[in-house]
């Protein structure tokens, strides 16, 4: 089935927030935001910004009615800021006008004294002055300590991975309006709209129940806005709220980029052991997340990063320690793969260094440590239906590996300013919110009584096909036709207490709800023609919109079956509820069963690169996926292309960079380059794995949002392969982004 949005999309029907028709006398928000990264606000001066025609009113921290506070994990982080800021673009204040200009105009009349204090914006410096949001963590499994005199060959080095930039399509924004009684309706481009509900809540000092959050869709999440959607929502709910009108906030591109978090820099420290044969016997690191002003999902992030920080590799010894540094940048936040991606890099990075000392090819000494059935994982799960070895020897057979090694070196051989490089990149994601409360949904279905259908579920459609996924799954369950179903907006009071659509469980967490609300439905109308045909309800069957009285047709259609089971008063409203099953984790001992199942694969990552100039072209990304039993082989084939893409993006291109004083110099597309259509690879192939695809997967249809991002990382060691061919003496170094620039500097030492 195609995604039910793609004909919208393109001829642009869907509806954003930008879409939604505003209300007559709607006013337009802008943010004031700290001009520096770091100091004490001496003095504020509103009064020529105030007196400009058309500006309706200024807000600050001193007009909060209920708590001045935003951070969802831990209380940390004002809406607006007090006497202190913390991060370059911090919101201070909020211009609230008749319209965007004058608004904007306003903002350059506003006088703002501040003592600059210095800014942090490197964790290794904010961990000497032990600035942390959260204490450190580590996860421990085997005897690292004792196991070092074991191993014939110990490595060390250093790996830093830089920020990224989300880059949604639509930027952060939100609408709000007053209802009836002091109750607020607000339009929000939120991953999590109960995040948002609560938020305005406690701002606002008035319960939930006043407050109606609505998603039709969102133009791209990619994490940014699982959590970083709630300030600019709850500014125009607070402005409205004020204010009694409504109030709308769109952030203009440069300012989305300067004021939002993004993904985590990392900086770590690592230390491998291998046997003789190669076997990793120990692997030691320590992580210094940069984690920005503010904790936001930093710790949660943290948490996912020591999960896989084996990736999918079992090492018996293992120790790995986290800080989660606080530094004077944006709060940084969720970014596809969540912290899994730095994870990983550190230790493919320790791989390819132990090769590169060792001479052989890094697939040598991967291929003899990937995970294996009943495997421990250091955080005490033990892994289950692991068939990351058959993705790599599918992957190395199927591409014929072997020939493509010799042909990188027969072309290198015969070339001296042109050099290719391959990399292999084996993938194993934990599927589930590392917060095991988090793993709950709900869904609500009306039959109505003409047999059409609609469905409500907490799960945001953001580009991924979650929607689509969802009607699916309904459509089969009632075997109606897909025409007969409406997938509703995402709505608080319709499906309320929902966890954000993240993790890559949406399809999951919100397709089993489904599941169970039209099951349940389903019972009903069974019984209903069971009493039509005076037959048991065990003997009924409802396929194709027909009811079946053992593998008889029947007359009963699914219209008619409906209208009598309305006519009889059977309920034809639904609300699911499911909770991931097994799941646990005790964080007091670091051990749990936190994943409902993993997600494995392996890519070949094959590039070329320009010796002269220092560009490099991404050739083949050769894939084989372990899809489980997929629902939908085209979206997931979708979500596999753009994670690729985008993790090739974050390993070579995408540089975000800060000035010495905190501020965002990267902060517009001339300066930050994002893949397009021209760098993407050449090739890009994914075969899919036959598996029969575990249980607590949808369907057994598993989970795809975020694994592929990380095949992305194989383009840093191919691309650094390719430079080892050109520079026998290039001295490996794992600093991502690999930016032409640095490429050029390494091919000829010159740094
Ligand atoms: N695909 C598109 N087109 N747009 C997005 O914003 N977000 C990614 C992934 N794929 C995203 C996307 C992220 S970070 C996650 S967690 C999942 O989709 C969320 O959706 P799911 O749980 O339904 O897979
Ligand atoms: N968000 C979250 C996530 O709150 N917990 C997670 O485990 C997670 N994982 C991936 C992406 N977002
Ligand atoms: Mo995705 S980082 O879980 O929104």
């Amino acid at each position: 089935m195609s995604n039910i949005d793609s004909i919208n999309h393109v001829t642009g029907k869907s509806v954003y927030l930008d879409d939604i028709p505003v209300q007559k006398g709607t006013l337009h928000a802008v943010v004031f935001g700290s001009p520096v990264a770091h100091g004490k606000i001496i003095d504020i001066n509103y009064s020529n910004a105030q007196a400009l025609p058309g500006i309706e009113r200024i807000i600050t921290c001193k007009d909060i009615p209920g708590e001045n506070q935003i951070g969802g994990i831990i209380s940390d982080e004002t809406l607006f800021a007090e006497d202190y800021v913390h991060f370059h673009g911090q919101p201070i204040a909020l211009i609230v006008a008749e319209d965007e200009q004058a608004a904007r105009k306003a903002l350059k009349l506003i006088d703002i004294n501040i003592e600059e204090k210095e800014a942090i914006t490197d964790p290794r410096m904010a961990k000497q002055k032990g600035l942390f949001l959260i204490p450190p963590r580590t996860f421990r499994m085997g005897n690292i300590s004792g196991s070092w005199k074991d191993c014939e060959y110990i490595f060390e080095g250093k790996v830093e991975s830089g920020g990224q930039e989300h880059l949604y399509l639509e930027t952060q924004g939100a609408y709000a309006y007053n209802g009836e009684n002091g109750s607020i309706k607000v339009h929000s481009s939120t991953q999590g709209p109960t995040i948002v509900q609560k938020t305005v809540a406690k701002v606002l000092g008035i319960p939930m129940n006043c407050i109606e959050v609505d998603v039709a869709r969102i133009g791209g999440g990619f994490g940014g806005k699982e959590d970083q959607a709630t300030a600019f929502a709850v500014m125009v709910s607070l402005a409205s709220y004020l204010l009694k009108k409504p109030v709308k906030l769109s952030l203009h591109r440069s300012d989305d980029m300067r004021m939002t978090g993004k993904r985590h820099p990392y900086s770590s420290d690592f230390r491998i052991g291998l046997s003789e044969e190669y076997k990793i016997l120990a692997f030691q690191t320590t992580m210094y997340q940069n984690g920005g002003a503010a904790a936001d999902l930093s710790p949660a992030i943290m948490e996912r990063t020591l999960f896989h920080s084996t990736n999918a590799y079992f090492i018996p010894n293992t120790e790995v320690t986290v800080y989660s540094c606080k530094t004077n940048l944006p709060p940084n936040t969720a970014f596809r793969g969540f912290g899994a991606p730095q994870g990983m890099f550190v230790i493919e990075s320790a791989i390819a260094m132990a090769a590169n000392e060792l001479h052989i090819p890094a697939r040598v000494i991967q291929k003899i440590n990937l995970l294996q059935e009943n495997n421990e994982f250091q955080y005490g799960q033990i892994a289950k239906e692991v068939n990351i070895g058959i993705c790599y020897q599918k992957v190395e057979e199927l591409y014929d590996v072997g020939k493509i090694e010799k042909e990188i070196k027969e072309f290198n051989k015969s070339n001296d300013l042109i050099k290719r490089g391959m990399a292999i990149m084996p993938v194993c994601f934990g599927v589930s919110f590392t917060n095991t409360r988090m793993n709950q949904a709900r869904a609500l279905v009306h039959i109505y009584q003409d047999g059409s259908v609609g469905i409500s579920t907490g799960a945001i459609e953001m580009g991924q096909g979650v929607n689509t996924k969802l009607i699916q799954i309904a459509s089969k369950i009632f075997s109606i036709n897909i025409n007969r179903i409406k997938l509703e907006s995402t709505n608080t009071s319709r499906v309320a207490n929902t966890s954000p659509t993240a993790a890559s469980s949406g399809a999951d967490l919100n397709g089993n709800a489904l599941i169970i609300a039209c099951n349940g439905l389903m019972e009903r109308l069974r019984a209903t023609a069971a009493d039509m045909l005076s037959c048991a309800p065990d003997e009924i069957k409802i396929q194709d919109e027909t009811v079946f009285r053992g593998r008889k047709k029947t007359h009963i259609l699914w219209e008619k079956l409906v209208e009598t089971a309305f006519f009889s008063r059977v309920s034809l409203s639904e609300n699911g509820h499911y909770a991931t099953p097994v799941i646990n984790f005790d964080k007091s001992v670091e051990k749990g069963h936190p994943f409902a199942y993993h997600v494995y694969g392996t890519a070949i990552i094959t590039v070329t690169l320009d010796c002269l100039r220092g560009t490099y072209e991404i050739d083949d990304v050769l894939i084989v996926h372990d899809f489980g039993n997929s629902m939908n082989p085209d979206i997931d084939k979708g979500q596999v292309e753009g994670g690729v893409v985008m993790g090739i993006g974050w390993m070579t291109m995408e540089e975000v960079l800060f000035d010495n004083y905190g501020k965002l110099i990267t902060n517009n597309l001339s300066t930050y380059k994002v893949p397009d259509i021209y760098s993407v690879p050449k090739v890009l192939e994914c075969h899919a794995l036959k598996t029969k695809g575990p249980k607590l997967a949808i369907l057994k249809s598993k989970a795809i949002g975020e694994p592929p991002f990380m095949y992305g990382i194989g383009a840093f060691f191919a691309i650094q392969n390719a430079i080892k061919a050109f520079n026998p003496k290039y001295k490996l170094e794992y600093n991502a982004p690999l930016t032409p620039e640095k490429v050029l500097m390494r091919l000829y030492n010159a740094y």
